[in-house]
């Protein structure tokens, strides 16, 4: 039995010894990084922890409560209620499941309209799962020069007379996937509370970096303010397997207050619990229990620092850049960097021949780099001197 094993365990490491690693600093375009060193213990002690049926592991929905108040003070929220789940793609279905709902009861007699909700463009592609699911109508306002949702045309789109009474929700991105950039939730927030409009706040990726990220870096002139201290934000996405340094899985949902919870609560029968409310049925435990250990472990001391880090190599990267003739597309809001290319695809394969993974923009000719904690100085040198000899060949 143990030479089986044994021989299953070699198999199995020449699998893994395919996978790339974080900290080579080759990935370059991803949102998640080498998750903190703690979470191995943990993972292990949680390893059967289902919150499928919270009845049997008491301990660990109590923890799951805890980490969701630690989020919401951060969220600058005092109820909270929500769910450690599997990422953002989950918490982005179930925000639209709410809003759903709620128009749906809104629409009385018409409940079988579509759910109208603005959108931008560079949303995260979770959104058209929802979309499939759901049967939403995506109404996408045009992007303003910054590349984020432009709120004069959608405060006039709103405000004509044929469409007033029928958006039913807004997304705003803060932490853009493609570039970064944070939409602004305080207008859209003002907007929203006159209509009575229900915002729900991707911040998969910024919900762990803007609370954190220092004065020196804040553009003069840009809204950062994202979270439910504006009037009429409902919900809001937070991973963190993205910059909270948690092993997958760990995605976050964040609603006002309990009072959400009836849009998605179905009964569920057979459980220790009568009514259950994840999308996901069966989930374990462990995404709540690190980021419960490293919420408190690091704690906000602990973030501003990894986020100066990330950016402080973000503007490392751009002056590389510029000594090599790079242009960015914007200065960077967090820390995600895009170089202006005519070609990018051409470019990112050439990359990837030569072991660098970059990714591209969908809204801009351009390659994207996500300055993860897992890159450093000498890595962004490698990168700038492996791009530009592609624009030499
Ligand atoms: C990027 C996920 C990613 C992770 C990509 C690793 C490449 C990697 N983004 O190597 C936003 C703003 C996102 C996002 C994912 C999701 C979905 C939602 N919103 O379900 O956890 O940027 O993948 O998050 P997920």
């Amino acid at each position: 039995m143990e030479i089986k094993e044994k021989e299953i365990l070699r198999e199995l490491k020449k699998y893994r010894e395919r996978d790339l690693k974080y900290e080579d600093g080759k990935i370059l375009g991803s949102m998640c990084s080498k998750p903190h060193p703690i979470s191995k213990k943990i993972v292990e002690m949680f390893l059967e922890s289902n919150l499928g049926d919270p009845g049997l592991f008491p301990g660990t929905k109590e923890l799951e409560g805890e980490v969701i108040k630690s989020i919401g003070n951060i969220l600058n929220n005092k109820n909270p209620f929500g769910y450690i789940i599997s990422g953002g793609t989950e918490a982005n279905i179930t925000a639209m499941r709410v809003i759903k709902k709620i128009s749906r009861g809104k629409k009385g007699k018409d409940k079988d309209k579509k759910a109208n909700i603005i959108l931008p463009e560079t949303a995260h592609f979770s959104f058209e799962k929802a979309k499939d699911m759901m049967d939403l109508n995506y109404i996408s306002p045009p992007l303003d020069k910054n590349y984020i949702m432009d709120v004069k045309y959608l405060k006039d789109y709103i405000e004509d007379k044929r469409e007033k009474h029928g958006i039913d929700g807004i997304v705003a991105i803060a932490g853009c996937t493609e570039l970064g950039t944070i939409d602004n939730v305080l207008e859209l927030s003002k907007i929203a509370k006159e209509h009575n409009i229900y915002i729900h706040v991707d911040a998969a990726f910024g919900g762990f970096v803007i609370p954190f990220l220092e004065e020196r870096y804040r553009l003069e002139n840009y809204n950062y303010e994202f979270d439910f201290s504006l009037e009429n934000v409902f919900s809001i996405t937070i991973d963190p397997h993205k910059m909270g340094l948690a092993p997958i899985p760990a995605g976050g949902i964040v609603f006002k207050d309990y009072s959400f919870k009836k849009y998605l609560d179905v009964e569920a029968p057979y459980l220790t619990d009568t009514y259950q409310a994840t999308l996901i049925g069966t989930r374990t435990g462990i995404g709540v229990a690190t980021t419960w250990a490293l919420m408190k472990l690091l704690g906000s001391e602990g973030y501003r620092e990894i986020v100066s880090k990330c950016m402080d190599n973000s503007y490392y990267l751009i002056k590389k850049m510029k000594e090599y003739g790079f242009e960015k597309v914007i200065t960077p809001v967090l820390n995600i960097v895009t170089i202006k290319d005519e070609d990018p695809l051409r470019t990112s394969l050439m990359l990837r021949d030569m072991g660098w993974y970059v990714s591209m923009c969908r809204c801009v000719d351009a390659l994207r780099i996500i300055v993860m904690p897992h890159i450093n100085k000498e890595h962004i040198d490698n990168f700038i001197e492996a791009l530009s000899q592609c624009k030499r060949d």
